[in-house]
């Protein structure tokens, strides 16, 4: 894969001063993959071939640790080593297939094109900072939400959201005795989901209900409580639930997956409109994205998501959200040639879920390319889905799309025993 390096030299003083008149320029250049060879020997002939290193760090990853070393990184571990150096292209490419035959995975990294620097979360214990909410589906504020004039129904839901805002990392998460109208709300869902969800529902989604209602208490007449869940998720792959007061800004939200953590509310939509929610509640968070974060491959392609995000200007969350909205949120997809859903907002309505599946809206196929500049809907049903060759695919695209065109200064890589992000270069 290859990125043009946005490196500015003149943001530079040392890099500046030296700058001449050839064809020289500045790559951000990181390697990664098991080492066979020290990161000083690499080096070493990178500079044998003409190349200028002008500063390199290398990083091993040993039984989950990551430490900053030099050439003392032995052999057979997974090894990130940053290089930034001034060479012309050609030499460039010339040096480093020479040691491309090694099956390292070599890419050049290049910095946000406005150069902007961006905070977000390190460690699993920041995200208590990542709480911004938005308020264009709050009942308090939006006319159209169904519990806009029910006083009752907005006073519960801020006690609800009271309590999550005030979770902290490492807390256990309070339960909410929820009331009768609340379960026959929740009853109403699930039991009109259920049908539709068989018929329409992905293999993976399906076998991730299987496993909530034998395992975790998933039934129509109970709505299960997030610490519960919780834990049976982080015993399947690992992804953990955080109790989170409303719509969350599409940034904090995709951090927060970086350190496989799903911001999920505790309030449920208002008894008037069972089937349809403008915002998210447990409903759609439970019977919607939970099921999928079961599957550890799903997991997995989640928290690349996140890490993506991390430190990405506006405009790259704003591409990131809008692929994650038509996949992750209403993502169609083929399975034994069969039209499927695997989108959480999909499979929490099961209005929008039939209208999906009709011939009604548009079904283009998925290029991820086209999704991301894609305008969307957030408050009627999607005039147009993006239907996947198969799900496996779905996450290929994604993936392709973020390492191609995402550009960020570092690479991110997750420290799971240190529950931590780790970038290279050192920021
Ligand atoms: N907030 N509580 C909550 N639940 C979601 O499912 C959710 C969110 N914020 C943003 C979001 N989903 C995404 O659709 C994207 O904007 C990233
Ligand atoms: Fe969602």
């Amino acid at each position: 894969m290859r990125r043009r390096s946005l490196i500015d030299d003149a943001r530079d003083p040392i890099i500046k001063n030296e700058a001449n008149s050839s064809n020289k320029s500045v790559h951000d250049i990181l390697i990664s993959g098991s080492s066979v060879t020290s990161p000083a020997t690499l080096v070493d002939s990178l500079k044998a071939d003409n190349v200028d290193v002008l500063l390199w760090e290398s990083r091993q990853a040993k039984k989950g640790f990551l430490s900053v070393s030099d050439e003392n990184v032995s052999p057979q571990h997974s090894v990130d080593l940053y290089i930034r150096c001034r060479s012309d292209r050609d030499n460039l490419e010339s040096a480093l297939s020479k040691i491309r035959f090694k099956n390292y995975d070599i890419e050049e990294i290049s910095s946000p094109a406005s150069g902007k620097k961006v905070w977000f979360p390190r460690h699993i214990s920041d995200l208590d900072k990542c709480q911004s909410l938005q308020f264009n589906f709050d009942p308090n504020k939006d006319a159209s939400h169904p519990g806009y004039s029910d006083e009752s129904y907005r006073r519960r839901r801020t006690e609800i959201c009271k309590l999550a805002l005030a979770y902290r990392h490492g807390q256990k998460i309070e339960e909410v005795k929820y009331t009768e109208s609340e379960l026959k709300t929740w009853k109403t869902v699930y039991t009109s989901l259920k049908k539709d969800q068989e018929k329409f529902a992905c293999a993976k989604f399906l076998k991730g209900m299987e496993l909530l209602q034998n395992q975790c208490g998933y039934s129509q007449s109970e709505i299960p409580q997030m610490q519960k869940v919780s834990e049976f998720l982080f015993e399947q792959t690992g992804f953990q639930l955080r109790p989170i007061g409303g719509l969350l800004s599409a940034r904090d939200f995709l951090a927060s997956l970086a350190f496989k953590v799903f911001q999920c509310t505790q309030y449920v939509r208002h008894e008037s409109s069972p089937l349809h929610t403008p915002e998210p509640d447990c409903c759609h968070e439970l019977i919607g994205h939970v099921p999928m974060l079961c599957d550890p491959d799903f997991a997995k392609f989640s928290q690349e998501v996140g890490l993506a995000s991390l430190g990405a200007s506006d405009d790259d969350i704003e591409k990131l959200s809008t692929l994650y909205w038509f996949t992750v949120e209403f993502g169609l997809c083929k399975e034994n040639g069969n039209l499927k859903a695997y989108g959480a907002g999909l499979l929490s309505a099961s209005g929008e879920l039939k209208h999906a599946m009709s011939d009604i809206p548009e079904h283009l196929p998925l290029v991820a390319e086209q999704v991301a500049v894609q305008t969307y809907q957030d408050s009627d049903y999607q005039p147009v889905y993006f239907v996947a060759e198969n799900f496996e695919n779905a996450l290929l695209q994604f993936r392709k799309f973020y390492k191609e065109h995402i550009q960020r200064s570092f690479h991110v890589r997750y420290d799971e025993h240190g529950q931590r992000v780790v970038t290279t270069p050192e920021l």
